[in-house]
């Protein structure tokens, strides 16, 4: 029996990618190599000091640790001016319905999110009532594939792992779930996200009934 669900934050509720993808490029630019898409890619689901290790490895750069962290806070000063101009209006297609749907039947909504501005994002959105529970990467000390983040969310919502749902995006969020023993819903493609046990696109036209574990 399903008592909860546990939400990632970028690429399933809204689609921050874009602006951390703006933010990293200027930096690498700055830095003096190009930041593609593609590259992009990588830094999904991501701590943001790794995701800076990810994107010296492209430049082919070697940085000293305080330089790393200056660097870093600079990606995400750059990345709130975005951040800070969001609207409810960014939130994904059918993911409200969803919130709402699951309040109906009395499954409980947490966050499982590697971001540490996920309370600004979600104040932003003004999705923050929704949750019973919100864990993010002010929380946590292991990162994703590590299942801390979201057995930290089940523990809060006092729900047995076998009992949860994780709702990801990216390749090792959806590990995360499988490794705390909870079922994982993968939103993208099912190439990427085999390990997941139900892929869909998005959440237009999803609802729990079509989950047949
Ligand atoms: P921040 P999620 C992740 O969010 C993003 O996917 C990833 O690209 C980002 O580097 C990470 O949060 C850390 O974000 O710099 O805001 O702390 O998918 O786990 O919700
Ligand atoms: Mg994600």
């Amino acid at each position: 029996k399903i008592s909860a669900c546990i939400f990632d934050l970028d690429g399933v509720v809204v689609d921050t990618a874009k602006y951390h993808y703006i933010a990293w490029k200027s930096l690498a630019n700055g830095l003096g190599f190009d930041f593609t898409e593609e590259d992009n890619e990588r830094l999904k689901g991501v701590s943001r000091m790794r995701s800076l290790e990810i994107l010296m490895e492209i430049g082919g750069v070697d940085l000293d640790e305080e330089t790393q962290l200056k660097l870093a806070a600079k990606k995400n000063e750059e990345y709130l001016e975005y951040i800070l101009k969001m609207t409810p209006e960014e939130i994904l297609p059918g993911v409200k319905d969803f919130f709402e749907d699951l309040k109906a039947k009395g499954i409980k909504i947490a966050l499982g999110s590697a971001s540490k501005n996920a309370m600004t994002i979600l104040e932003q959105l003004k999705l923050t009532s929704y949750f019973d529970a919100i864990v993010d990467g002010t929380h946590v000390s292991k990162a994703k594939p590590d299942p801390e983040v979201f057995l930290k969310g089940a523990e809060l919502l006092n729900s047995e792992p076998a009992n949860c749902v994780v709702f990801e995006d990216a390749e090792a969020g959806v590990e995360a779930a499988i490794n705390g023993g909870m079922r994982c819903v993968g939103i993208g493609s099912p190439d990427v996200l085999n390990k997941a046990n139900f892929v869909v696109p998005g959440f237009v036209g999803f609802s729990m009934a079509q989950l047949n574990f």
